[in-house]
């Protein structure tokens, strides 16, 4: 029988969220501490656990039918596989930064100019296009080190909060790429994997769904009814349900995490009560 093998991170920023994804899919394994493999109980598929670096060549390979992995690793290996979802976490940007008393206009001024990084794919693609010629200087790790000991002008690094730039005396000056976790697939999936990856994604789909959006209800005064339902939409169109209460009723939809604030304060506006806000733990779209 087919089985989907998948590959994570062994332990590093996205371990963690990749096995509670695969949890929250229905996906449990049956080792609890990580080994070099586990396998599934409730669905064909086993999980092997590697170096992020090493994820998107196994899964052009074809020894992992899957990956997840951050989209800069995609990106920078620029390996022959497809990026089939985003998953929304272990979100990041790839950035230029210089030191932070030093003077900048635009990418004009990165001519001729070293720039560190271990990224070099993705900076020499992105200076390319725009026709700039930077020394690029391939380091493994403490990139953010390299200015200050005088081994480069500029750095091309992994930012998040920012305050290692910060504290190494950088300043951010260009970004370059957005990243978070996506999965990858190999290019040639046999029938059977093919329709094991489409559950698997169907799964994927309801969680991030179910996160990414909230249940609502609410009592709405019947005068305003129709300026509330078309702030809050739903799924289809929201369950309007007629309270005991003459001139009011009951509101039931689906709010996006995005515009959830917003939405709120203009429900508010138009004389919305009882407004209640719960968790969705599955939602089939
Ligand atoms: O051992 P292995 O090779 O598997 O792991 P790794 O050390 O290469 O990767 P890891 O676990 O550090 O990161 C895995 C993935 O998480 C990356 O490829 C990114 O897609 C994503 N990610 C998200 C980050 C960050 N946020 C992040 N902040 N990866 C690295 N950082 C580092 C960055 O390198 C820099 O040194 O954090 C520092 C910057 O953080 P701020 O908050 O100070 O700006
Ligand atoms: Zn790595």
């Amino acid at each position: 029988m087919e089985k989907l093998r998948v590959a994570i991170q062994k332990s590093g920023r996205l371990s963690d969220k990749s096995l509670e994804l695969l949890k929250e899919a229905g996906i449990s394994l049956n080792n609890g501490s990580r080994k070099l493999r586990s396998v599934a109980q409730s669905f064909p598929l086993e999980v092997i656990y590697l170096r992020d670096d090493d994820i998107p060549q196994y899964v052009e390979d074809g020894v992992a039918q899957i990956g997840i992995v951050g989209e800069n690793e995609y990106a920078e290996k620029n390996c022959a596989v497809d990026l089939v979802e985003r998953l929304g976490y272990s979100r990041c940007r790839l950035s230029i930064a210089i030191p932070k008393g030093g003077s900048y206009d635009n990418l004009k001024d990165l001519n001729g100019k070293r720039i560190a990084t271990s990224y070099p794919v993705i900076l020499e693609k992105y200076l390319g296009e725009r026709g700039i010629k930077s020394d690029v200087h391939v380091l493994s790790g403490s990139v953010e080190l390299a200015p200050s000991i005088g081994i480069a002008d500029a750095i091309f690094d992994i930012v998040s909060s920012g305050s290692t730039l910060i504290s190494n005396g950088l300043k951010e000056v260009e970004t370059v790429m957005h990243s978070e976790a996506v999965i990858i697939s190999n290019r040639n999936l046999k029938e059977g994997e093919k329709a094991l990856l489409a559950d698997l994604l169907f799964r994927i789909r309801s969680v991030l769904a179910a996160s990414n959006n909230k249940y609502i209800l609410l009592n709405a005064p019947n005068h305003n009814l129709q300026k509330i339902i078309d702030v809050i939409p739903g799924m289809k169109s929201p369950t309007i349900m007629p309270l005991a209460q003459e001139g009011w009723s009951s509101v039931h939809s689906v709010l996006s995490e995005k515009t959830f604030w917003a939405v709120i304060g203009q429900l508010r506006e138009l004389g919305a009560q009882g407004i209640l806000v719960i968790p969705i733990e599955k939602m089939i779209v």
